[in-house]
């Protein structure tokens, strides 16, 4: 029998198919059910993974990377095959009937080579067509059994591992990352009860109540259906002219049109589950929930001017950071924090928690904090992983529930069916990245791309013939919670208070810092008047007239038009009035992480003084910054002092939007050789009015005169992120509070 064994085929990729493993199992050998673990239980739940073991992985482990070997390909030291198998011998030619001869039908390696080139696209995403992604795991700070039996918050340091993808919504998935965008902020946990997704964005609220309006929205929203522009842009007629008609999009509004919408990474994004979700406990006690994931880096955006400017130079410009500071290292980090709430205090508060236009205040309920989340390893392949990666709504796990918000609803229908005609049937669940880290046991089977091969003749339940296998996990499995209801009739409506729009439209807003609030009024003027339509013009300013006077006065200014009467409102109850929140200013995430990974320009021609330079440059990165010495052209310069220096990239490859911060060293002549070279005096310019920090050494002053960049502030003080001759910490300090908004005239001066 060992003989016979040894005969047999082996893949050294699936030892447990070939060879001695894959010995059928003794005939009539039935399993007997295990005992079903848990009985309600935490301790006993974390046990439960096959794959995970004790549910406690080991530090620096990811127990997705292990199931994924079996699927994961390497070609070192390995010769062609098709896909049969068969070694190539020959890669460059077609089988041919003498060398100046048709080509051969016979020719299955060319064939086999061009069918599978012609499928190799998949339909995009209908929204979110564009994203990145990264694994990680997220860790619990403790054991919040009290609050739900979600086994990824069961102990202190557990670890479970994801895949998160972020994206933009409206663009295809070609189109360009710093689109002026909502972002898509998906999590897929791996636990060992199964795989829990928080379907996620960067902004708390969303544009509508009711699933029922989605496809209308995204058709506003996207290209124009006659001639497919523009793209990635919600500045046209038909998705002013839907919102003008949506009252209930005002609040969403104001987020979208503030600086939010053009982040500056995805590793400075806040992430929100948004709809208000339940947690239970083991004893089946409910509460609602509000997920935010607020990040280590801080919250930081663009500014509009330098986001448009990006899309040119590198559309890639979020895939690009998020990929990069996970190979330097820089693991981008969020805590999770959870706003509880009881059924006693929601029916309290002003606003309907089941209404996703609607946020809840963090001074009405604190933010709790439970875990942290790390992203430590980019995908192998993108297709593989980023693009065959499906995120559902309905994807829970126990201890987490649905609201009956009506958005939430649609959605839990929404998403799987999505994959269906994305991924190709209803098989996607098996594709590696979907697939949860516990083995799936059910009698479903068949279908379209079926990978799993079902052992026995047992294919229903209940069944004797295979031992009752498998069975159901009763107590420790999945349980809705029994909320209770009364009888009302069935209706196609709204509640009572979803008809107020404007009371956390004007929250937000008024919330915001001076120079948050210009940048919302300047990007409204932007998109409107980018629309043709006056009249659509008009209604939006008529909807504005209902958030806030002075908002509305600076867009109506900008469009050259006058203040209309206010639209009339839905509700007839007084727009309710609430405390400030500072909590919804982005400057008040200034973030833990400093310099790191912030970019610096260091501009170098020849006569530089290079000692200085490779001072700068080795004091910056032993911080975690990232310096980059850009030239007028690639190759050496020569230094005033010291060895040459290579030239990492041009000016003209490497604008200025490209960077956090520039410094213009000392030379000799160094700065006049630069002043010849507009990309010089445009990149300082545009620093300059991107409100990004300046550093000018001894010579390097000659720059700043040249790009006329004022020596002071508007208001005549000084400008804390110019510096002249300082040193190198006060450059450092400006770098790491980013933007120095002060600057900021409209128009620009400079
Ligand atoms: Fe989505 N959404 N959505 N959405 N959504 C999709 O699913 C949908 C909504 C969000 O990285 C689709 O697999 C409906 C809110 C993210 O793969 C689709 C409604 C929020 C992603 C879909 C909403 C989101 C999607 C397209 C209203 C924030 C990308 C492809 C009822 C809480 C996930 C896909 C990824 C993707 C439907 C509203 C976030 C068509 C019907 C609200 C982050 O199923």
């Amino acid at each position: 029998e060992k003989d016979l064994a040894a005969a047999m085929p082996f893949n050294p990729n699936k030892p447990a198919e070939y060879g001695d493993a894959s010995g059928t199992p003794p005939e009539g050998d039935h399993h007997q059910p295990s005992t079903p673990a848990a009985t309600g239980s935490t301790s006993s739940e974390i046990m439960m993974s096959e794959k995970v073991g004790n549910g406690q992985p080991p530090v620096g482990q990811n127990p997705t990377v292990a199931p994924l070997d079996r699927v994961r390909v390497d070609p070192s030291d390995r010769h062609l095959t098709t896909n049969q198998g068969v070694p190539v011998a020959d890669n460059q030619h077609s089988l041919k009937i003498g060398l100046r001869g048709p080509t051969a039908m016979e020719d299955f390696i060319l064939r086999e080579k061009i069918t599978h080139f012609d499928h190799e696209r998949i339909p995009e995403r209908v929204v979110h067509a564009r994203g990145s992604a990264a694994h990680g795991y997220f860790e619990s700070y403790g054991d919040f059994s009290e609050l739900t039996r979600a086994v990824p918050f069961a102990a202190k340091g557990k670890r479970t591992p994801v895949f998160v993808r972020f994206s933009t919504v409206a663009g295809e998935r070609g189109s360009t990352d710093t689109a002026r965008d909502v972002r898509g902020f998906a999590v897929k946990f791996y636990t060992e009860q199964g795989n829990w997704d928080l379907v996620g964005n960067n902004i708390p609220v969303f544009f509508i109540q009711d699933a029922m309006k989605f496809p209308d929205l995204v058709h506003a929203a996207k290209p124009e259906p006659h001639h497919a522009m523009p793209q990635a842009a919600t500045a046209h007629d038909t998705f002013w002219d839907f919102a003008s008609l949506s009252p209930e999009i005002a609040h969403m509004l104001m987020w979208v049109m503030s600086d939010r919408a053009i982040p500056r990474s995805y590793r400075t994004m806040q992430g929100f589950g948004v709809h208000t979700f339940r947690l239970i406990n083991a004893q089946g006690e409910s509460r609602f929930v509000k997920f935010h994931w607020t990040p280590l880096q801080g919250t930081h955006s663009l500014v509009w001017d330098e986001a448009v400017r990006i899309s040119g130079a590198d559309s890639d410009f979020h895939r690009r950071d998020l990929w990069e500071a996970i190979e330097g290292g820089n693991f981008p980090e969020w805590e999770l924090g959870l706003q509880i709430f009881t059924e006693e205090q929601a029916a309290s508060f002003p606003f309907d928690i089941l209404d996703a236009t609607k946020l809840v205040p963090e001074e009405l309920v604190p933010i709790t904090p439970v875990g942290r989340m790390v992203l430590d390893r980019n995908p192998d392949n993108f297709f593989a992983e980023t693009e065959q990666v499906a995120f559902c709504t309905a994807h829970i796990v126990p201890g987490i529930d649905f609201s009956n918000d009506p958005l939430l609803q649609g959605r839990n229908h929404s998403y799987l069916d999505t994959q269906i005609s994305r991924l190709g049937g209803a098989n996607f669940h098996e594709i590696p990245i979907n697939s949860p880290i516990v083995q799936i046991q059910n009698n479903q089977r068949d279908g379209m791309h079926r990978q799993a091969i079902n052992r026995g003749r047992v294919n229903y339940e209940p069944n004797s013939l295979g031992g009752g296998c498998p069975f159901q996990a009763g107590k420790a499995g999945f349980t809705s919670f029994p909320e209770r209801f009364t009888t009302e009739d069935k209706v196609r409506g709204n509640p009572a208070l979803f008809a107020e729009h404007y009371g956390q439209a004007r929250l937000f807003y008024q919330s915001q810092s001076a120079a948050e609030q210009t940048h919302i009024a300047n990007a409204f003027r932007f998109e409107l008047t980018r629309v043709q339509t006056p009249a659509v013009r008009e209604r939006m300013l008529a909807l504005l007239a209902n958030v806030d006077d002075g908002l509305v006065a600076k867009v109506a200014e900008g469009l050259g038009m006058d203040v209309p009467a206010p639209l009339p409102m839905a509700s007839p109850d007084p727009v309710p009035v609430y405390d400030p929140s500072p909590a919804l200013s982005l400057l008040s995430r200034p973030g833990e992480t400093g310099i790191r990974t912030r970019r610096v320009a260091i501009l170098v021609a020849n006569g530089v003084d290079g000692k200085q330079v490779r001072k700068l440059y080795a004091d910056l990165l032993k911080d975690g910054a990232v310096p980059r010495l850009v030239g007028n052209m690639l190759g050496k310069v020569k230094a005033s002092a010291g060895d040459p220096l290579d030239v990492e990239i041009s000016l003209e490859a490497g604008p200025s939007v490209m960077y956090d911060a520039v410094i213009v060293p000392d030379g000799d002549k160094s700065a006049e050789l630069l002043a010849r070279n507009a990309h010089a005096i445009d990149f300082l310019r545009e620093q300059y009015r991107h409100c990004k920090p300046i550093m000018v050494l001894g010579s390097g002053a000659a720059l700043l005169a040249k790009a006329m960049i004022p020596a002071t502030l508007p208001d005549g003080s000084d400008d804390p992120a110019l510096l002249v001759d300082a040193g190198l910490d006060a450059f450092k300090q400006a770098l790491a509070s980013h933007r120095s908004f002060a600057r900021e005239t409209d128009p620009p001066m400079v």
